[in-house]
């Protein structure tokens, strides 16, 4: 069995305390299947305020990251092997399903989670192989996003989902939303479950969630279907969607 092992370089190892002690990372962790370890950047100063940031040259507002103690850090991750160097950075790749994918190939990965206005340049130059960014809003610091990260690649490791949602990643509908669940109660304050998926009638259930899916991806997600793979029959439907709308 295949093993993944990801170490985070953080000033803040408390805000890892519970994300990773619940549900499917948890019990990824408990099986062996992965390894995450916090590193706490302050292990890696001499001095005696065990600093890691300092102000920047030629001056302007915040602090950077001092790059003596994360090198320290680094190299003592890849000591024996080497990893994967990823920096949590507002101007990093934007982080896509397909790069999760690319990812969660590695054995060992080190994510560094950027704090204050950002890691001393040499640090990006020398010591980091990707830049990743969650998306265009603005957080405090790299932690979250490393957590954002860690979830998405540990899900795809084989063994730590069962098989049922892994198969779905690959198939056709996997580029579309959702279609609207339902579970008890058949009436709920008056408002009742769609019958089709009473029926019993599982060709009409399926054609249902499809037209439903491809009505909710054309309202919200318009951007989904130009890269959708769509059936004949997708395309049909999507064309009756569009005119019996207006
Ligand atoms: C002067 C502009 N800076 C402060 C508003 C830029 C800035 C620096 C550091 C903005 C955010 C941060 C902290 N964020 C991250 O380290 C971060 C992040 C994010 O803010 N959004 C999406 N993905 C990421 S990954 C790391």
């Amino acid at each position: 069995m295949r093993s993944f092992e990801c170490n985070i370089i953080t000033i803040f190892p408390e805000m890892f305390s519970s994300p990773f002690k619940e549900g499917i990372i948890k019990r990824a962790i408990e099986k062996g299947i992965v390894e995450i370890h916090i590193c706490d950047l302050r292990d890696f100063t001499h001095d005696k305020h065990r600093i890691t940031d300092d102000y920047p040259y030629g001056g302007g507002a915040g602090m950077i990251m001092i790059p003596g103690p994360l090198k320290e850090a680094i190299e003592k991750i890849n000591e024996k092997t080497q990893s994967k160097v990823i920096l949590m950075t507002p101007q990093g790749e934007r982080l896509t399903q397909s790069k999760v994918r690319d990812l969660s190939l590695l054995e060992r990965v080190t994510i560094i989670c950027g704090r204050y206005e950002g890691v001393d340049e040499r640090i990006r130059l020398y010591f980091v192989d990707e830049e990743i960014s969650i998306g265009d809003y603005i957080l405090s610091g790299g932690e979250i996003p490393a957590m954002v990260l860690v979830d998405a690649m540990v899900r795809l490791i084989p063994g730590v989902l069962g098989d049922e949602d892994s198969v779905k990643e690959d198939s056709f509908s996997s580029d579309l939303l959702e279609y609207p669940q339902y579970t008890r109660p058949e009436i709920f304050h008056g408002y009742r479950v769609p019958e089709v998926l009473l029926s019993g009638n599982h060709e009409k259930i399926r054609k249902w969630r499809r037209m439903e899916s491809l009505k909710r991806t054309l309202e919200r997600r318009p951007d989904l279907l130009e890269k959708a793979k769509l059936s004949h029959d997708d395309r049909i439907i999507l064309e009756e969607i569009k005119r019996t709308k207006t």
